[in-house]
């Protein structure tokens, strides 16, 4: 297949390393887009794609005051989450994906996306970025280059990710690279007028782990678009880790300064939408205690040299959810938005060009509502969409630890799995072992949320809060899991103890039972106390968990019933938690390690379950 007549741009580099040109040439042939953009990175190609947005209709500028260089964007209302249904991890070899896994051989789908592919981006500009995630100057610094046809995602990856001009400095001729090719897929023939959120109804969002690619089609939102986060950071990143001996996990990355002034770094895994954004910023409310930020989403975790395991955030922002974000449950986060310089999805507009979402205090009178209709408190439906989200730069976070560009991370005192379960599991337990948190998490837990297509409220199992973002085998990422524990160089006790939490448990009338937000500082103390060999706790069935008189309640206006009840380890409960743990473990065959199952064996005789 030959370019057509012109490519604007495609004889003018700033790069002369010839596996990046050969596939920007590639790809331009294949998509036949009207101009091809090399993006810097720089503030002035922030506001001319920004001003082009407006000027289509795909963006509109908020209140210059109120909302300094920030835009609201409404996308397709078929666009509006991760498709999961959608992605497919293209291994070689199909066990190699697993039963969590769609998969299609890596040909197979190469020759159906290439014709997709074919001609998509007819009428549009491709725009190439080259990233970095983590810290540039990193002894190995992980590059990336995104092909995109969309204006949005590049000023969203501009937020998200290291790019520009730097990092392709940084390339240099020879720097290894992951290629990852996304389309709106919505070419424009000669005349036709464009829409503001071009998609396509034809999905896919595909991972190549041998060859470390990724294709990305008819999509123009978060995970399914901005390459760098999920498709990079977790489900290619976590084959590397499996191959090299580290771990990309979904969890974000906090430091906790003690009222003596000892620091905690804790990681925490959670399901998409089950609290990780605020818990990164939180605001404690027991005096003395500090919390910072490093990361909300991802974090990269390797062993330094000293057998500890060393967490970096290879994100540059925040995606957060914006629904339920306020002063009161997360005024990090509203300080970070204040600053500016952010992009704000699916929400509802106020007459006076700012931004309102459900749980921002009181309604106004009148709204433009994610779908772009006039909006009312009294409106049946909700303003912003319960997957809506802010995309800020994290720098602009207030408590932002200055550890955060660090590229030899922080070191991991404690690692929290937590989902969203109305009933079973306890506010906190510890694990007894490595290899007990290895099982709590390779069983966790969650109800489905709105971050991606499809049924609501509905509980699955989320190993490790990576359900939709492991890139290989789920039960080789367990044993995967199980050797980490072994530490290097006899260094195993020197690895973080683990965690199980759940915020969201509920009393009979449905009420939550822990006030959440600011006051899960007081769980973050006891499980610091508990690392430091303090902290009361009792033996249950499924670790160590606190009465309610190990817990600092102090000023809390909580009844203690209720603290009581979130803590409780009910054996009838867990007893129909078995049939469901063993369903889970049963799919991955011989491919589970034994420990595994000797755990649930441990947990069903300490039930006196047969
Ligand atoms: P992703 O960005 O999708 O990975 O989500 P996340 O894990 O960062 O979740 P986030 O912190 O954005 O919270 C998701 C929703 O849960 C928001 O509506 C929050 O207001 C709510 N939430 C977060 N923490 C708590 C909590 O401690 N208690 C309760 N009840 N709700 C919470
Ligand atoms: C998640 O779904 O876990 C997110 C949002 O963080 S997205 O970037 O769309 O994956
Ligand atoms: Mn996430």
């Amino acid at each position: 297949m030959t370019a057509p007549a012109v490519i604007a741009g495609l004889d003018q580099h700033p790069t002369s390393h010839p596996r990046l040109l050969a596939w920007v040439r590639q790809i331009a042939e294949l998509t036949t887009p009207d101009s091809i953009v090399w993006c810097d990175g720089s503030e002035d190609e922030w506001t001319r794609l920004t001003a082009e947005l407006v000027t289509a209709g795909s963006l509109v500028r908020l209140d210059p005051v109120k909302r300094p260089n920030s835009f609201w964007a409404r996308t397709d209302p078929s666009d509006v989450a991760r498709v999961e249904e959608r992605t497919f991890i293209c291994s070689v070899d199909e066990a190699d994906c697993g039963p969590t896994n769609n998969w299609m051989a890596p040909s197979e789908m190469k020759q159906l996306m290439t014709e997709l592919y074919r001609g998509c981006m007819r009428g549009r500009t491709m725009y190439v970025i080259p990233f970095c995630m983590g810290p540039l100057d990193a002894e190995n610094p992980m590059f990336g280059v995104e092909i995109t046809d969309s204006a949005y995602v590049v000023a969203s990856m501009r937020i998200m990710t290291r790019m520009g001009t730097n990092v392709l400095e940084a390339m240099g001729e020879t720097a290894d690279f992951v290629p990852a090719l996304h389309s709106v897929g919505a070419p424009l023939e000669p005349g036709q007028a464009d829409v503001p959120w071009p998609c396509s109804t034809t999905k896919y969002i595909s991972h190549f782990p041998e060859t470390r690619e990724i294709w990305s089609f008819g999509s123009g939102y978060g995970g399914n678009s901005l390459l760098g986060k999920k498709c990079y950071s977790l489900r290619i990143a976590s084959v590397m880790g499996r191959d090299e001996g580290w771990l990309a996990e979904h969890m974000l990355i906090l430091k906790l300064t003690n009222p003596a002034g000892k620091v905690h770094y804790i990681a925490a895994a959670f399901p998409s939408a089950c609290g990780k954004t605020n818990l990164a910023m939180l605001e404690p409310t027991i005096p003395g205690w500090k919390v910072e930020t490093l990361g909300d989403d991802i974090a990269w975790m390797r062993f330094g040299d000293d057998g500890r395991l060393y967490a970096v955030n290879p994100e540059y922002g925040l995606f957060g959810v914006a629904p339920g974000t306020d002063w009161k449950t997360n005024p990090n986060a509203m300080r970070t938005l204040a600053a500016g310089n952010s992009l704000f999805t699916n929400v509802a507009r106020t007459d006076d060009n700012d931004i309102w979402w459900e749980g921002m205090g009181e309604p106004p009178a009148h709204l433009t509502d994610w779908h772009g209709d006039d909006w009312t408190p009294d409106s049946d439906q909700v303003s912003s969409h319960p997957n809506s989200r802010f995309c800020a730069p994290i720098t602009q976070c207030p408590i932002l630890a200055p550890e955060y560009d660090d590229p030899r991370g922080v070191p991991i005192s404690a690692i929290l799995f937590g989902g969203r379960r109305k009933t079973t599991i306890p506010l906190v337990s510890q694990s007894r072992d490595w290899v007990h948190g290895v099982f709590q998490g390779a069983t966790l837990s969650s109800e489905t949320t709105a971050a991606a297509v499809g049924q609501v409220g509905v509980v699955r199992r989320d190993p490790m809060a990576m359900l939709p973002f492991i890139g290989y085998h789920a039960g080789d990422y367990f044993r995967h899991w199980i050797a980490m524990g072994k530490g290097v160089d006899g260094n195993a006790d020197k690895l973080p103890s683990i965690f199980y939490v759940n915020w969201f448990r509920r009393g009979d009338d449905g009420r939550f039972l822990w006030p959440g937000f600011g006051e899960n500082s007081r769980v973050l103390k006891w499980v610091v106390e508990r690392l430091e060999g303090e902290g009361g706790a009792i033996e249950t069935p499924v670790g160590f968990v606190p009465r309610a008189q190990d817990l600092d309640l102090t000023g809390l206006d909580v009844p203690t019933a209720d603290i009581e009840l979130a803590l409780e380890v009910r054996p009838d409960e867990w007893t129909a938690e078995i049939p469901q743990i063993t369903e889970w473990f049963d799919k991955f065959g011989d491919k589970l390690p034994a420990v595994l199952w000797s755990e649930l064996d441990a947990l069903k005789a300490r039930l006196n379950v047969t």
